[in-house]
C-alpha cells in the first residue's frame, strides 16, 4: 500500500487523520526520538518532518533516528532550503508541495524541478499537494521566505478557487496552512468552502493549540490536521492522546 493510500484508508477507517510535526531545528537527537515515539504512541498516522527554512544541519540524523524509533510512515514536508538538505531515503514520501495561492515560479515549478532527481533517486513516494497560505495575524516563515502574500482569511472563495483548479490540474491533496505557531488556525468557513466545491482530501494546520479546534476544523470538511508546536512544547501523553480521541472521531 502505497503512503497515500495508508492516509485515504485511515480516514476511511477513523475519521481523520493526526499528523505530528517534527522541526529537526527545534528537536534533533533523543528530543526527535522522544518526540516522535510519544506522537506514534498517543496515536499520531504519520510524522512529517520539515521546517520553512533549516537553520541547522540536523535534518538527515533526525530522520534517521525517528525511523529507527517508530514504524509509522515519514514524510518530508518541504521548505526552502533546497533538496539536498532534506530529502533523505529514510522518508517513505514526500508532500511536492506547490504554493498555488501564491504567483512565485519558484515554489510552483523551480524547487520540484530541482529536486526531482533527488526524489527519484531516493525512490520517495511524491504526493503532489496544493498548498495555500492563509493569513494570520504575523508574518510567517513560509509567507517570508517565498515571499508569497497569504489569502485573507475572510475571503473563503479565493481559497476555494485555489483549490478547485489545483484538482483540475491533478494534484492529490489540499493543504490550508496558516503557519507554524500562527496566532489564529485557518477559519472553518474557508474550510468549508473548500470542502463544499472540492474532493481531495484536505490538510489543515497551523496554530492549532487543543484537541477542540482540531476536531472543529475536521467538522468544517477537513480530514487531516498537522500539530507541531504543541507536541514540541509537551509530550505529555494526555495531551496527545486527548489530540488523537479528537482527531479519530470514527473511533471515539
Ligand atoms: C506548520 O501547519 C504546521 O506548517 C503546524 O503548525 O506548529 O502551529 O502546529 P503548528
Amino acid at each position: 500500500m502505497s503512503v497515500y493510500e495508508y492516509l485515504l484508508d485511515a480516514i476511511a477507517q477513523k475519521g481523520a487523520v493526526f499528523l505530528a510535526l517534527n522541526d529537526p531545528d527545534k528537536q534533533a537527537g533523543d528530543d526527535a526520538m522522544a518526540f516522535a515515539r510519544h506522537a506514534a504512541a498517543a496515536g499520531a498516522d504519520a510524522i512529517l518532518v520539515g521546517g520553512s527554512f533549516l537553520f541547522t544541519d540536523q535534518l538527515h540524523k533526525t530522520v534517521a533516528t525517528i525511523r529507527a524509533s517508530v514504524d509509522c510512515p515519514l514524510i518530508l514536508f518541504p521548505g526552502a532550503s533546497g533538496p539536498a538538505a532534506q530529502i533523505s531515503p529514510d522518508f517513505d514520501a514526500i508532500l511536492l508541495l506547490s504554493l498555488v495561492s501564491g504567483r512565485n515560479p519558484e515554489y510552483l515549478i523551480g524547487e520540484q524541478v530541482r529536486s526531482a532527481l533527488w526524489i527519484d533517486r531516493c525512490n520517495l513516494e511524491s504526493i503532489p499537494t496544493a498548498y495555500l497560505l492563509i493569513a494570520s495575524d504575523t508574518i510567517t516563515s513560509a509567507e517570508f521566505f517565498s515571499g508569497v502574500k497569504p489569502i485573507p482569511r475572510d475571503k473563503p472563495e479565493i481559497a476555494m478557487v485555489h483549490a478547485l483548479a489545483a484538482q483540475q490540474l491533478g494534484m492529490k491533496a489540499v493543504y490550508l496552512e496558516a503557519g507554524s505557531g500562527a496566532s489564529n488556525p485557518v477559519p472553518d468557513a474557508m474550510i468549508a468552502a473548500v470542502r463544499e466545491r472540492v474532493s481531495l482530501p484536505i490538510l489543515v494546520g497551523g496554530g492549532i493549540r487543543d484537541p477542540q479546534t482540531a476536531r472543529q476544523k475536521l467538522e468544517a470538511g477537513a480530514d487531516m490536521v498537522v500539530i507541531g508546536t504543541v507536541i514540541e512544547r509537551s509530550l505529555a501523553p494526555s495531551t496527545l492522546r486527548a489530540f488523537s480521541d479528537q482527531i479519530h472521531w470514527r473511533r471515539s
